[in-house]
Order: C-alpha cells, then sequence, then structure tokens
C-alpha cells in the first residue's frame, strides 16, 4: 500500500541508525500514528539485548496510541525472548492497524505474531517496501533462514577491473570520501577476512578508525603460514584475529594472545584452505557476517564457490590497461557467458569522482 511508503521509509532510516550494533538480533525501526494519522512516538533497536523497537515507540506515544497504526520494518515479536512479546503489548495499547515490512524469518516467530494480531482484531498490512526492509536485514535473514554467516566482498577497481598494476602499486585506486565509506561498512561487520597475499603487500591494519565504531575481528588466510607476527593486522589492540592454516608448524611460531590459530582442512584441490570450513567455523564461534577485503584469488575462489551475499564495488575513473595488471576477482573458472555469476545490483550512487555498487550475488536453488 503506497500510503505507508514514506513512513516505513522513515522506520528504516531509523532502524539504520544501530546499523552494526543489534547483531545477532535485527535492525527494527517503528513509528505510531494516532488516529488521525500523526505520528506521536518513534523508536528503534539501539544495540544488542535493548528494547525492541515497537516498545520503544508505544511507550512514546503513550494515551495516543488508541485507534492508532502501528508501522515497522519487521513483524513485531510473539515469543517471551529478554522481552515480552511485542504483539501482546500492540494489542493492549489499543492499535487498530500494524503495517509491516517483512515476516519475521526467526523461526519462533515466522507469521505467528501476524497470527496473533489479526485474531485480536487487529488490520495487518504486510509487506510494504518489503525488498528494502530485506536489504536492511539481509544478515539476519541469512542467519535465521540458513544458519550461516552472511558474506560480503569489498573492492575497489579502475574503470578496467584492476586493483593493482603487475606491480602491485595500489595506493589510491579511489578517492579519500569513498575510502571513509569503507570505514563506515567495516563498522557493520562482525569480521573482516583476508589473505597473506593481501597482508605481506599491502599490511593493512583492516580496523575502524571512525570514532565510535567498533573494530571487527580480522580473520586471516594463510595456507603455508607466510605472515610473522608483526604485520599490522596481529596488533594486539584488544580485537581478536582468527589465523587460518594448513600448516602443523603454527605451534612453534611467536603470535601475540590475541590471535587464534586454527588448523583448517583442505578444499578439493589440496592446496588451499577450505573456505565452507571457515565460515562454519566463524559462525560457531557467534560472528552473523564477515567483509571480505582481499585480492582477486581469494574473492574469485568465494565467488567461484558460491559463497557470497553481497558485494560493495568502488569504481574509479582510471584505466592502467595492463595484461598483467591485477583484478578483483580471479580463477572463476567461466567460459560460456551463460554460466557467468550472477549478482543484481540494488544501489548505485555516485561519490564524486568515484562510483559505488552495491550488488546481491543471484542465489542458486
Ligand atoms: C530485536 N529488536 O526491535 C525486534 C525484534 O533476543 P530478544 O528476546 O530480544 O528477541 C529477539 C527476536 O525478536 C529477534 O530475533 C526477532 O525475531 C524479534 N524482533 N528483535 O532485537 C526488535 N522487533
Ligand atoms: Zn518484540
Amino acid at each position: 500500500m503506497k500510503k505507508y511508503n514514506n513512513i516505513m521509509k522513515k522506520c528504516i532510516r531509523l532502524a539504520s541508525k544501530a546499523i552494526g550494533k543489534t547483531l545477532p538480533n535485527p535492525m527494527v525501526g517503528a513509528y505510531v500514528l494516532d488516529e488521525f494519522d500523526n505520528i506521536v512516538g518513534y523508536g528503534y533497536h539501539k544495540c544488542y539485548g535493548s528494547l525492541h523497537a515497537e516498545v520503544e515507540a508505544i511507550k512514546m506515544a503513550g494515551e495516543k496510541t488508541k485507534n492508532g497504526t502501528l508501522i515497522v520494518n519487521l513483524e513485531p515479536c510473539s515469543h517471551y525472548g529478554k522481552t515480552p512479546p511485542c504483539v501482546d503489548l500492540i494489542i493492549k495499547s489499543d492499535i487498530k492497524k500494524v503495517v509491516i515490512g517483512m515476516v519475521d524469518p526467526n523461526p519462533i516467530v515466522r507469521g505467528n505474531g501476524i497470527k496473533k494480531l489479526e485474531e485480536a482484531g487487529i488490520e495487518v498490512i504486510k509487506n510494504v517496501l518489503n525488498e528494502q526492509c530485506q536489504l536492511l536485514n539481509a544478515t539476519f535473514i541469512k542467519n535465521m533462514e540458513e544458519q550461516k554467516i552472511f558474506v560480503a566482498i569489498k573492492t575497489a577497481t579502475t574503470l578496467d577491473g584492476k586493483i593493482a598494476t603487475s606491480n602491485n602499486s595500489s595506493k589510491w585506486i579511489t578517492s579519500p570520501k569513498a575510502r571513509r565509506i569503507v570505514q563506515k561498512i567495516r563498522n557493520s561487520y562482525d569480521a573482516i577476512l583476508t589473505s597473506a597475499n593481501t597482508i605481506i603487500n599491502d599490511n593493512p591494519y583492516l580496523n575502524c578508525r571512525v570514532k565510535n565504531y567498533k573494530s571487527p575481528i580480522r580473520v586471516v588466510l594463510d595456507s603455508n603460514l607466510r605472515t610473522t607476527n608483526d604485520y599490522n593486522v596481529y596488533k594486539d589492540d584488544g580485537v581478536k584475529v582468527y589465523l587460518f592454516t594448513l600448516n602443523d608448524n603454527f605451534k612453534n611460531i611467536y603470535f601475540n594472545k590475541n590471535v587464534t590459530i586454527v588448523k583448517a582442512p583442505c578444499d578439493k584441490s589440496k592446496k588451499h584452505i577450505n573456505l565452507e570450513f571457515v565460515l562454519n567455523f566463524l559462525y560457531k564461534e557467534g560472528i552473523r557476517n564477515v567483509l571480505i577485503e582481499a585480492g582477486g584469488t581469494l574473492n574469485g575462489a568465494f565467488i567461484k564457490e558460491n559463497l557470497c551475499d553481497k558485494l560493495y564495488h568502488f569504481i574509479s575513473p582510471k584505466v592502467i590497461s595492463d595484461n598483467k595488471a591485477k583484478s578483483w576477482a580471479n580463477g572463476c573458472d567461466v567460459f560460456d557467458i551463460n554460466n557467468a555469476k550472477k549478482l543484481s545490483i540494488k544501489k548505485t550512487k555516485f561519490i564524486d569522482p568515484d562510483l559505488f555498487v552495491i550488488a546481491f550475488f543471484e542465489k542458486l536453488s
């Protein structure tokens, strides 16, 4: 229903104020309108463990909820969790209409909230701005539906798709403005993953340098243990680091106490780390999403195995035009264009002078 599109947009904007703070729970924003459709309350889920958005909005509206409307990007919960069910509070508040962006993929809710509201005689309008609501909580949806970690790649290339020249010159492809956005993106991920190659070539810190932003856990894939403790990623800044390797020799090598070394199994080629093992391991450790910031080999390996969900792609108006220059993804082994890995672009933004593209990998069914 178009009537509620604008207010649902406001819910999404409000919910995303808590980006990076709610996992493993969703980002939720809610508005309450009185019986004359005036905004009388709003609220959002501020961080993991805090009040649900609906409770915040209803509290602010007070008595004015009577015959009012609640707009929320996620189906209200019907279960006793850290807080009592939001649907009970909605019913008690004499709200007459609830407008929802998407069904809650959490198996303990999934449709039960809507059912309880309808049974109480409340009109429920579903799927308003459904796609935007799903994009907002893409990590939560994948976690709930598949019990798997959400995987994104961040890359910055020239117009001809290169991330570095043949001798690894890459600082900087994009503008400082684009690079500041990367800091914000990192803040919305539990972990950042990279390869030994990237560490040896660029020695990145992979931290978040914006005030009030958390620094994600760092994950390094280093099959042959070529990196050493003195690289910046291993710095003991209080952030956990997971180092996955195939090499048994790790017990004899010193790493700071924040570094956990995990002996990983090989993939089918017997040469590389099994990527699914890494992802499942991280999920079991409570990590809900991971951002890959690596070179073409690792990016390509994740894409080839269909393990990626999202792509953040910065494109700078430069051309290297050298066939030994480094590409952002290699080794996908696609020889027929019909077998190309497909994505759908959900957002483009001109960040003068660069272009920023957000795309989602198509799910294979
Ligand atoms: C939230 N915030 O605003 C809403 C949620 O861990 P609990 O007890 O807080 O319950 C979390 C579940 O509640 C979550 O998985 C989702 O299904 C539902 N709705 N959660 O954290 C909110 N509305
Ligand atoms: Zn709730």
